[in-house]
């Protein structure tokens, strides 16, 4: 039953080819034409395999492979095609094509699983588009109508790009799925960080996936002339947001215990020269692996925002746009997929996630599994993302094993394999 590297290699690099921002990484952003194409690629070599193609109202597009039993809840497989701006080929992609290759392997083989087995592509997990994220797994979870009026940096709603790229928004509390509707979700993720190779170890079983907290900070002062304006009297809003930015970094940093703070986007307005800035955005990715820490992390912040602007006269608004718990994966899939690792020979390691994936989502209402291939120098989210064919390889066997042993692999189609 063998995986075919070279299959899951051409897949890969055919994805990349679907991109905004060639020879400077990959930028598929949710509902673009990049992502259309990639879908459309996708729809195809999913039907080649032999599944048959269904999308639900949040946009997320499942590849089904009927069970023995079809009223059995399925097994689904799969991650997540947009990508962060100038990202890398593999974060996401990966996932989708190894679950794609099991699904052709099971197809050739002719093997039967008593539950249906659905390869399963999500909508905007990076958020980078909308700002939120884990949109396709959220919706799947829980109704995420409300969110529908987030706009993108060109002011287009999530409503009108979704309506635009062929959906129905209105109907995305459709794609909620009831407790026990899916029998398990399993996740494999380039693992984005420097473990894996720093230990020589082939593949990761994520235990703990970090909480996430993604905070606007607005901070509004007054556009002021460069030149007459005394330094008293000035309410320069990048002054403070300068002071708060720093103040983060070290409120992170003294509270520690895997607490980690970024200030990953900045726009100032109006941004000229010689002119005092009035306004400035930017946003706060805050995680750590228990929710006490977001909690103080989180107050801490607020704190100092309200103090700091309190001096210089500014006014600000701190606007959480996503909040995510730690999450832990299914005990008995970690088993499941520790056993079938030491039983392929194949070296692991248990994990903790500092990144965030499709499988937190999925955690809180299916049992969940996520397993890691390593990331070359632990890059990622950046143009020279790399992993080898050989530790996709490892990556797509255990999953292979994994998918096969939770959906039931029959016996005699077993025998039948040649
Ligand atoms: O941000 C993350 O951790 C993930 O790449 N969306
Ligand atoms: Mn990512
Ligand atoms: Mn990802």
């Amino acid at each position: 039953m063998m995986i075919k590297v070279e299959q899951i290699k051409k897949q890969l690099e055919a994805l990349a080819q679907f991109n905004a921002t060639p020879g400077v990484g990959v930028t598929r952003m949710a509902f673009t034409p990049e992502e259309r194409q990639a879908r459309d690629y996708l729809r195809r070599e999913m039907e080649a395999v032999g599944l048959e193609v269904y999308t639900d109202a949040a946009g997320n597009m499942f590849g089904r492979r009927e069970g023995t039993d079809s009223m059995a809840a399925p097994v689904m497989i799969g991650s997540h095609l947009d990508t962060v701006r100038h990202g890398g080929a593999f974060d996401g992609a990966a996932g989708v094509v190894v679950a794609l290759e099991v699904a052709r392997v099971m197809q050739e083989r002719k093997l039967a699983t008593t539950h249906p087995v659905e390869v399963v592509v999500l909508t905007e997990e990076e958020g980078g588009r909308f700002g939120a994220g884990l949109y396709g797994s959220r919706a799947m979870v829980s109704d995420l109508s409300v969110e529908l009026d987030k706009t993108d940096a060109d002011g287009i709603t999530q409503r009108q790009a979704m309506q635009d790229f062929g959906f129905d928004p209105e109907r995305i509390g459709e794609a909620v799925r009831k407790p026990g509707s899916i029998k398990a979700f399993l996740e494999l993720h380039i693992e984005q960080g420097p473990v894996l190779e720093k230990k020589r170890t082939s593949l990761g079983i994520v235990e703990t996936i970090v909480g996430i907290r993604t905070i606007s900070v607005t901070i509004h002062g007054r556009a002021d002339h460069a030149g007459t304006t005394p330094m008293e009297m000035r309410r320069d809003a990048l002054v403070g947001a300068s002071k708060v930015i720093v103040a983060i970094n070290e409120i992170a940093r003294t509270i520690g215990n895997q607490t980690v703070a970024t200030v990953g986007t900045i726009d100032l307005k109006p941004g000229a020269f010689n002119v005092v800035p009035a306004q400035v955005e930017f946003t706060v990715d805050l995680r750590a692996p228990a929710e006490g820490l977001l909690v103080k992390a989180t107050e801490k912040m607020e704190r100092m925002l309200g103090q700091v602007c309190g001096e210089l006269g500014l006014e600000y608004v701190w606007d959480q746009r996503l909040g995510v718990s730690p999450v832990t994966t299914d005990k008995e899939i970690v088993e499941l997929i520790t056993e079938i690792a030491v039983a392929k020979g194949f070296s692991s390691r248990k994990m903790v996630s500092g990144a965030g994936h499709d499988a937190m989502m999925m955690a809180k209402a299916f049992p969940t599994g996520l397993i890691f291939v390593p990331s070359k120098d632990g890059i990622s989210h950046n143009k020279d993302e790399y992993t080898s064919k050989e530790q996709i390889y490892a990556g797509a066997m255990l999953l292979k094993e994994a998918i096969l042993d939770a959906a039931i692999v029959t016996e005699d189609s077993l025998q039948s394999v040649t």
